[in-house]
C-alpha cells in the first residue's frame, strides 16, 4: 500500500467521523451526564440551595413540598446541597402529617437517596412513612437497623389483622462518614434493597397493596411514629421516590445520575418551575 493510498483511506475515516459529529450536534443534543429515570418518580427532594426557600424544601418534580422542622442545615452535599440533620430531639424535614394529602406510593414503589450517617442507631431512619407500635405494623420506611441499611414495607396480603411489617436489611454492613446510594424496591411481589447499586437482600415475605395505616408523620431525616422519634444523624441527599419498583438497571442508572434531563443542576428549579409555569400548573 502506498502512502497515498493510506492517506485518503484516513481522510475518508475522518471525514465520517467528522460527519456523524456534526448529525449529533444538530439533531440530538448532546448531554454527557447520565439523568435520573423519570418515569413514575412522584416526588424528588434534592435540597440543593436554590430549592430550599426559608424552611421550605421544594419537592422539584411532584407537588409535596416539605418544611424544615427544627435547627436543621443546608451544607455541600453528594450532589449539590444536602440537608444535615442531628441538630436536635424533634428535628425533620416534614413532608406531611397528614395522609389524606399525601401523595404516596399504593401497589409498587422504589424509595432512592444517599445518605451519611455519623452514626448507627438501632431504628435510623431516613424517609420514613410508618407506624410500628407493638404488633400494629403498617406503612414503609427506608433506614438502618444498627449498621445494616433496612427497608421495611407492611402490605394487604401480609396482614395479620394489624398490620405485619418486614424490615429487609442489607447484607454487608456500612461505615460512617461516607456516602451511601441506598434504594428500597417493591413491585408487589418482592422488596429488594440495594446499596450503591449491588442487590443486598430480597424478601417475598410481603405481597400486593402497601398497607398504610390512617395516621402518618411522613417524614425525612427521622424514624417518628406515634410512640418513637429517632433523628437521623448526619446528612442526606437526593431523595426520590418511585410509584414503581426500578429495575436493578435502573437502580444502577441512578446511581450515576446528576439530577434530571431538564438542565444542568443549578439551573435546575427555576427552569423546571418556569416549564411547570409554562404548562400551565
Ligand atoms: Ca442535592
Ligand atoms: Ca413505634
Ligand atoms: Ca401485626
Amino acid at each position: 500500500m502506498s502512502p497515498f493510498v493510506m492517506n485518503v483511506r484516513k481522510k475518508a475515516v475522518l471525514g465520517l467521523v467528522a460527519v456523524l459529529i456534526t448529525g449529533l450536534g444538530i439533531g440530538i443534543p448532546v448531554d454527557a451526564r447520565t439523568v435520573v429515570i423519570e418515569d413514575g418518580l412522584i416526588g424528588y427532594w434534592s435540597f440543593d440551595k436554590d430549592t430550599v426557600k426559608g424552611k421550605t424544601v421544594e419537592d422539584i418534580w411532584g407537588d409535596q413540598d416539605a418544611t424544615i422542622i427544627g435547627d436543621l442545615e443546608i451544607v455541600p452535599g453528594k450532589f449539590g446541597e444536602a440537608v444535615q440533620l442531628g441538630g436536635g430531639a424533634g428535628a425533620r424535614v416534614q413532608i406531611t402529617d397528614d395522609i389524606k394529602k399525601a401523595e404516596l406510593p399504593t401497589e409498587e414503589m422504589t424509595i432512592e437517596l444517599w445518605a451519611w450517617d455519623e452514626q448507627f442507631i438501632e431504628w435510623g431512619g431516613y424517609v420514613v412513612a410508618v407506624q410500628d407500635n407493638g404488633a400494629f405494623e403498617k406503612g414503609w420506611l427506608l433506614g438502618t437497623r444498627w449498621k445494616a441499611f433496612s427497608f421495611a414495607l407492611s402490605s394487604e396480603d401480609a396482614d395479620d389483622g394489624d398490620g405485619l411489617l418486614t424490615y429487609l436489611n442489607a447484607a454487608s454492613a456500612s461505615e460512617t462518614n461516607k456516602w451511601y446510594h441506598v434504594v428500597g424496591t417493591y413491585d408487589g411481589k418482592e422488596m429488594k434493597i440495594y446499596v450503591n447499586g449491588k442487590l443486598e437482600g430480597t424478601s417475598g415475605v410481603q405481597s400486593g397493596a402497601i398497607n398504610y395505616p390512617d395516621s402518618i408523620f411522613f417524614s425525612i431525616g427521622a424514624y417518628k411514629d406515634d410512640n418513637e422519634d429517632f433523628v437521623h444523624t448526619g446528612m442526606l441527599d437526593e431523595v426520590r421516590l418511585y410509584d414503581r419498583a426500578l429495575s436493578e438497571k435502573e437502580v444502577s442508572n441512578n446511581l450515576e445520575a446528576e439530577g434530571l434531563a431538564v438542565e444542568p443542576a443549578g439551573k435546575l428549579s427555576l427552569t423546571w418551575g418556569q416549564i411547570k409555569a409554562a404548562a400551565g400548573r
